[in-house]
Formats: structure tokens, C-alpha cells, sequence
């Protein structure tokens, strides 16, 4: 076993200033095309989603921002939601556009043939910088669901063309301080052709754009099999890492909990960060949640989510980097896959009950939090109005 003791002062630095930032989307109902199951006290505004991410932050003390979906989050005064965020405890955090909805969109948002309807993507992603500017958001997330379902339907390099004329523009309207990040998915909703649907093609527009455009790496959104934290690395290596979409799947884009369905993975995307010097809070590597809750209470699984992301990450910590560094000099393969092996199997759950304790925190977050009566509050409070929803 290990105790918190048996951490070097940087890795417990590490460990302790890790931050991870939640979907205001995770708050609200969810599910699939086939049913959106309600969840009694769900949120029916921005507000509340706030204050339920809050609570989150309140028993892990490691999730201290709320990214926003515009539109799915307007609200008149953002001002007054960012005063209402730092009272709850946490700041607002990336800002994600979403031209994914409108019936204008059927053909393409930033990619679309029609000047009108570019024009209108373009504004969409105006109006999220002009958010951003009042709830003082650094970045700008991108993901457009664009793209075509069958060969012939447009063409594939006159999108690209408009795609990366748009994301100009776009990037041109942000300050010095703020950065851009697209994200990719390999396909859904579109079936043939994604305009964005790997790493390579987001790299090769942010490349274009300029230092403070980055990609986004959604665990959820590759094909089965694909090895994720090669992608980590290349993508580090290339200074371009901006961001995390953490969630997990067994099938396409499931958007489950983290490291429910591949704690391994999680554990050597978390390896691949660490070797790299990419944990430390200014590495410009930002890791958030994107998940969707369907079944489970949604508050709680975003606590258990956390805690999955700060497990794989204490894991990976307490590599023997040594002892892999001479397996790996000596050719010993299974030497060095059994170092990774130890420190995967390690458990670290008391250490980080430990390192909680010593935060004033409970050691066991989730149990704390089911105890609080916050489920019973909100369930008794939050009665009338229209609950939050994915797509809503
Ligand atoms: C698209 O599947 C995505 O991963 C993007 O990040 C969206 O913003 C999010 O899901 C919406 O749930
Ligand atoms: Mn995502």
C-alpha cells in the first residue's frame, strides 16, 4: 500500500493542485434517440447547474470550473452568473458553441455552402466570445457536427476550404489572453464524411491559425481499438494539446463516466501527461469532463468521475520511473510492462482519503455527499419550471 508519505513533495504538489473542469451539460437530463429518461430536482437553468457543479467541487475540492453551452446556457446577464459562481465557490469556465441544432444547420454550420448560413455559425461563435468577455472564459471550444452522409454530396475539399476562411475569422475575434480550441470526432452525426474528424485534420487548422488555437481531445470520439495516449504524446510534442473531453465508452461516443468503461487507458493517458510534464496547472493542458448522465444521479457521478480521473492520476504518479527507465535501457519488456502493471494495480484510494483529510475534506466524497440532503433538497425545491436537458 501506499501512504501519502511515501510521495515525493512533487508528486504530492502535483497531485494536490490538479484541477479538473465539469459540464454544465452532465446536470441536466440525458439520454438517447430513442428516450430521455427525467431525474426529479434536475436543474432548470444555468444557475442551478452552477450550483450543483459547486457541490461538486464542495466534497472533491478538485473541480473548481463549469464549462457553459451556448445556447443551451443563456441567460440575460452573464455578469450576474459569474457573481453567482464565485459565491458557490467556482469560476465559469471554457465556453463551448454549439451550431449543431438550428434547422439552418442540416448541411453544415462553418462548412456550409450557402454564405447565409456560414455567416450565421460565424456570428453563433461571435456571440461566444462576446460571452466569454463577461464571464472572463479563456477559451473557446469547438465542435461542429458537420459533414456529409453520402459520397458525392458536397465536396470535400471546397468544406475544408470554408471551414478553415471561417475558423479565421473566428480566431481573429479573440484577445491575447483567450484561445481556441477545436475538438474532432470520427463520425455522428454525420455518417460518410466529418469535416473535423481526427487529430490530424483539427492539428492541421490550428496550425494554420496561430499559437493560441489547440485541440481538443475527446476520449469518446475515436474508433475502437485507436491507441489514445499515442495521440496524447504527438499532439503534446506538437505543443498542441489544449484540452480534455474525459468520459468513457464501450461502443461510439457513450459519454459515461471516465474511467468506467478503460480504467487502463485512462491510466496510461494519465502516464503519457505526467512523463510529458503536461500535469502541472500551467502546462495549458486543461482537463474536463464531457459526459451525459442517464441513469445514475447526476451530482454523484460527477463526483465519482472526478475521483476516477484523480485515481488513474495518483497511479500514474507513483510510477517506478527508475526502475522502467533501466527495464526499458535493458530491453527487459517484461520488466518494464510490469512496472506500469505494479503501479496500475497499486490501490490508491487510502492515499487520496489521506491527502483529502489533510484538505479538511471527507475522505470519502461520494458517501459524504449522499448524507448532505442536497439530493433531497433540490428534489423538493426544484418543481415547476422546464429541467435542463441535452439538446434542450
Ligand atoms: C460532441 O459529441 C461533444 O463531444 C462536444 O464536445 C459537444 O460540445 C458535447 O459533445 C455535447 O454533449
Ligand atoms: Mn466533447
Amino acid at each position: 500500500m501506499v501512504k501519502l508519505s511515501d510521495l515525493s513533495s512533487e508528486q504530492r504538489r502535483l497531485l494536490s493542485e490538479q484541477t479538473i473542469e465539469l459540464p454544465s451539460w452532465a446536470f441536466g437530463n440525458a439520454g438517447t434517440r430513442f428516450k430521455v429518461f427525467t431525474t426529479e430536482g434536475v436543474p432548470r437553468d444555468p444557475f442551478e447547474k452552477v450550483a450543483d457543479a459547486a457541490q461538486v467541487h464542495r466534497y472533491t475540492g478538485i473541480t473548481p470550473r463549469v464549462s457553459l453551452h451556448i445556447p443551451w446556457d443563456e441567460t440575460p446577464d452573464f455578469g450576474e452568473l459569474r457573481e453567482y459562481a464565485k459565491e458557490q465557490g467556482v469560476a465559469l469556465g471554457t465556453i463551448n458553441s454549439n451550431v449543431f441544432q438550428d434547422d439552418d444547420y442540416k448541411f453544415g454550420s462553418l462548412t456550409n455552402s450557402d454564405p447565409k448560413v456560414r455567416q450565421k455559425a460565424i456570428d453563433a461563435h461571435l456571440h461566444c466570445i462576446d460571452v466569454m468577455n463577461q464571464t472572463g472564459s479563456e477559451t473557446l471550444k469547438i465542435w461542429l457536427g458537420d459533414g456529409t452522409n453520402y459520397p458525392g454530396q458536397d465536396s470535400i475539399n471546397a468544406r475544408q476550404d470554408r471551414l478553415a476562411d471561417a475558423l479565421q475569422t473566428i480566431y481573429k475575434a479573440l484577445s491575447d489572453e483567450q484561445r481556441l480550441l477545436l475538438e474532432y470526432k470520427f463520425f455522428e452525426p454525420a455518417f460518410y464524411s466529418t469535416d473535423v474528424p481526427d487529430w490530424g485534420t483539427s492539428l492541421l487548422h490550428v496550425l494554420a491559425l496561430g499559437e493560441r488555437a489547440v485541440v481538443c481531445l475527446d476520449t469518446g470520439h475515436h474508433a475502437p481499438g485507436t491507441n489514445i495516449e499515442f495521440i496524447v504524446n504527438q499532439l503534446l510534442r506538437a505543443g498542441r494539446l489544449g484540452a480534455f473531453d474525459f468520459n468513457s465508452r464501450f461502443y461510439a461516443d457513450d459519454d459515461l463516466m471516465v474511467g468506467a468503461a478503460d480504467p487502463f487507458q485512462l491510466f496510461r493517458i494519465m502516464n503519457e501527461i505526467i512523463q510529458y510534464g503536461a500535469l502541472d496547472k500551467d502546462s495549458g493542458v486543461n482537463f474536463m469532463l464531457d459526459q451525459c448522465h442517464q441513469l445514475e444521479e447526476k451530482v454523484p457521478a460527477e463526483i465519482r468521475s472526478a475521483l476516477n480521473v484523480q485515481e488513474a492520476t495518483a497511479k500514474a504518479l507513483i510510477i517506478d520511473t527508475e526502475a522502467l527507465a533501466a527495464a526499458q535501457e535493458s530491453h527487459d519488456v517484461l520488466a518494464a510492462n510490469g512496472v506500469l502493471m505494479d503501479a496500475f494495480y497499486t490501490d490508491v484510494r487510502p492515499l487520496l482519503a489521506e491527502l483529502r483529510e489533510e484538505q479538511g475534506l471527507d475522505p470519502n466524497p461520494v458517501e459524504a455527499f449522499m448524507r448532505s440532503g442536497y439530493l433531497e433538497k433540490i428534489r423538493e425545491e426544484r418543481v415547476g419550471g422546464t429541467q435542463a436537458s441535452w439538446g434542450a
